[in-house]
């Protein structure tokens, strides 16, 4: 018994030469940017990955199969579906049986990049303890994934949207590494600082990528996060976004669950104009170029 898994061939390829993959997930597209912004990132964050020297691999869950790679029409039909599901680690068996169409989170792109032996993984930013948490128990199972599967998770920080500091906390508890690229403070996704400092500090690909390979000779379960600030040209400086996402939480009482955070992005997506997103594409291509030379120092290419 094996997983369901269906390579593209541009995968497949790589795969046949031992050349360095790059996992990208697919919440991003369906849930967490509009039509038609959506398939062009995911199509500039591929074409960044090929240009850095290693091949994107875009991962869905479509007719029962876990797709590693999309083809370039699959990737624009799922850009266009309007109701594809939003597949965490609780959802992804049940998605997988029933045949329908899933759009990964990071945590199941990360369960999905294992399967595949997928070592590196781009993503915006994750998932994590959102705010008043202590009322709602409303916490990412991205935390936990990071937790148990070995995967190296390359994000602009956590989403400014959450409470920072608990998330911080509950990743030290979890025993994941939080790694600042070029940093001492903790990325914020619009921003580069959350005015806290990162628990660790890594300056090149190839000690990131040295790291990696250390957890798995120590037999440690788990990944690390990679927290790769946003470009400066693209930042939304804290004290900006501050209170645009202030705003965004006080209109979203009354949203629960899995709806929460695409609910959140959208309204920022609003109150700003657009410009949230121009920076949440920013930082995307950004966290594809460092995957990719991490991939790279990984497989030794
Ligand atoms: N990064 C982005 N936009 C997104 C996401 C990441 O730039 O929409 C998605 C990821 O799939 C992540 C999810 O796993 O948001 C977090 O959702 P939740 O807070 O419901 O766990």
């Amino acid at each position: 018994m094996t997983a369901p898994l269906t390579f593209s061939a541009e995968v497949a390829a790589a795969r046949a030469e031992n050349r360095a993959v790059v996992a990208l997930e697919s919440t991003i597209i369906t849930h967490g940017m509009p039509f038609p912004q959506n398939l062009e990132t995911a199509q500039q964050v591929e074409a960044a990955v090929r240009d850095a020297g290693a091949v994107p691999a875009t991962i869905a869950l479509m007719g029962g199969r876990i797709h590693i790679g999309l083809a370039p029409d699959e990737l624009s039909a799922l850009a266009r579906t309007t109701d594809a599901k939003k597949i965490s680690r609780a959802d992804i068996a049940a998605c997988l049986a029933q045949g329908w169409t899933g759009a990964t989170t990071v945590a199941a792109t990360m369960i999905c990049a294992r399967l595949a032996g997928i070592a590196v993984f781009a993503t915006g930013g994750i998932g994590g303890v959102h705010r008043c948490a202590e009322h709602s128990f409303d916490i990412s199972a991205d935390l936990q994934e990071l937790a148990q599967t070995p995967v190296t998770v390359v994000a602009a920080g956590a989403k400014a949207i959450l409470d920072l500091p608990k998330t911080l906390e509950v990743l030290e508890t979890l025993g994941v590494p939080v790694i600042g690229y070029r940093t001492d403070d903790l990325p914020a996704f619009w921003s580069r600082s959350a005015g806290l400092p990162v628990p660790l500090r890594i300056d090149s690909p190839a000690e990131i990528a040295a790291a990696h390979v250390m957890r798995a000779r120590l037999g440690l379960a788990g990944g690390q996060l990679v927290a790769n600030p946003i470009p400066p040209e693209a930042e939304i400086p804290a004290p900006e976004i501050g209170p645009i996402i202030e705003a965004a939480l006080r209109d979203s009482q009354g949203i629960a669950a899995k709806e929460v955070t695409p609910f959140l992005l959208n309204r920022i997506f609003e109150l700003t104009g657009g410009r949230s997103l121009t920076a949440n594409i920013a930082l995307v291509l950004n966290n594809a170029r460092l995957s990719a030379a991490v991939a790279r120092e990984i497989t030794g290419a």
